[in-house]
C-alpha cells in the first residue's frame, strides 16, 4: 500500500490511505447512551412490549446487538423503517431471516398509511400473549406499554408522531435528537415509550461502523467523510453498479484508482479544482449527502 501512496503523488490520496488503515475501530460509545440502557432498565417492570426499530437499509448493521441485556426476554417486534429506501428484494430477505428467528416484523415506510395499523395489529396481538400470560397468574389483562428502542436516527420519534398523528416528538436527520425517556398515549390500549438513540459498547467491525456512518447514524465528527464516501461508492461498485454510473458517472472500478475516480465525478459535477488539486472534500460530501437527501436509495447493504 506504501508503494501505491508513493507513486500516485497525490497529497490527499495519502490522507485517504492512512485514515483507511487508522479506521478499523469506530468508536463511539458516549455516555448519555450508557444512562439511556440503565433508564430503559429501570423501567422496565412497567413495559410489556418493545419495539426494535432497525434501518431497512442496513438489517444487520442497524440491529442493537445487545439489546436483550437492557430489555430482558419481554415480547419483541421489529420494525425495519424507512422501508421505501431500501431494495425490497434484499430487504424481504431479511425479513424473512429474523422471522425465522421467532420475531414479528413490520416493513415500515413512514408515508405508507397501512403501516401505522399494522403496527397496531402486531402490537395487539403480541399484547394478547402477555394477558394470557397474566391470566394464567390471576392477574387482569392491562393496556400495553410498548417501548420503542434502537440506534439513533431511525426513525422512532417519527414513528410515534405518525401514531399519534401530531408532531408530538421533535424529529431530524442527525443522530441524538431525542434526549430523554417519553410515555405517549397512543389510544386505550396502547402507551408509547420514545426513546434516545443507543449503541452497543464496540463496534465489532469496520464494515457495521461503516454502515452505521453512511446512514448518519453515527456522530459525522466520529468517521472520516472519505471513509463513508469510499465505501458507499465500493457497495455501489460490488451491488449496484447502475447506481454509480447513473448517478457518479463511474461504470466500475477498481480500489487502487480510486484517485479517478474521484477526478471523474469532480469533472462530471463541474466542481473546480482547488489549487490544483482534485476537489476531495466537495466530493466526498456530495457522495455522503446523495444517500441523506434520498437521490441515492434502493439500496440494502447488508448481505445475508
Ligand atoms: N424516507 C424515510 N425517512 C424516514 C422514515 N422514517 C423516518 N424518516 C426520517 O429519518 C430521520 C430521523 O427520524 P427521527 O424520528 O428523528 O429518528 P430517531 O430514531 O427518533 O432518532 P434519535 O432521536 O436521534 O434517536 C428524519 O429525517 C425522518 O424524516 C421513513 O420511513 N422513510
Ligand atoms: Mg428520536
Amino acid at each position: 500500500m506504501e508503494q501505491d501512496i508513493i507513486r500516485l503523488n497525490y497529497s490527499k490520496e495519502v490522507k485517504i490511505m492512512d485514515n483507511r488503515q487508522n479506521s478499523t475501530n469506530i468508536n463511539w460509545y458516549p455516555g448519555h447512551m450508557a444512562k439511556t440502557k440503565r433508564q430503559i432498565k429501570e423501567r422496565l417492570d412497567l413495559v410489556d412490549i418493545v419495539v426494535h426499530v432497525i434501518d431497512a437499509r442496513i438489517p444487520k448493521s442497524s440491529f442493537v446487538r445487545d439489546i436483550d441485556s437492557f430489555t430482558g426476554n419481554k415480547e419483541k417486534i421489529i420494525l425495519m423503517s424507512k422501508y421505501d429506501l431500501c431494495d425490497k428484494e434484499k430487504t424481504n430477505k431479511w425479513k424473512d431471516y429474523y422471522e425465522s428467528k421467532g420475531y414479528k416484523v413490520v416493513l415500515s415506510d413512514i408515508n405508507d398509511k397501512n403501516v401505522c395499523k399494522v403496527l397496531i395489529s402486531k402490537i395487539l396481538e403480541s399484547m394478547d400473549t402477555v394477558n394470557k400470560k397474566r391470566e394464567s397468574k390471576g392477574l387482569l389483562p392491562k393496556k400495553a406499554k410498548v417501548m420503542i428502542v434502537g440506534v439513533s436516527n431511525v426513525g422512532k420519534s417519527t414513528l410515534i408522531n405518525k401514531l399519534v398523528n401530531k408532531k408530538i416528538q421533535v424529529v431530524g436527520n442527525k443522530p441524538g435528537v431525542t434526549k430523554s425517556l417519553n410515555v405517549i398515549k397512543i389510544n386505550d390500549k396502547i402507551d408509547l415509550i420514545d426513546t434516545p438513540g443507543v449503541l452497543w459498547p464496540k463496534i465489532e467491525d469496520e464494515e457495521t461502523g461503516l454502515n452505521l456512518a453512511c446512514m448518519t447514524i453515527i456522530k459525522e465528527e466520529v468517521v472520516n467523510l472519505d471513509d463513508i464516501a469510499i465505501h458507499i461508492l465500493e457497495k455501489l461498485n460490488s451491488g449496484y453498479k447502475d447506481k454509480l454510473y447513473n448517478l457518479f458517472g463511474i461504470k466500475e472500478f477498481d480500489r487502487d484508482n480510486i484517485v479517478e475516480v474521484y477526478e471523474t465525478i469532480a469533472k462530471n459535477k463541474n466542481f473546480p479544482y482547488v489549487d490544483g488539486d482534485v476537489p476531495f472534500d466537495r466530493v466526498s460530501l456530495f457522495i455522503v449527502n446523495s444517500i441523506k437527501n434520498e437521490t441515492l436509495k434502493e439500496i440494502t447493504f447488508d448481505e445475508l
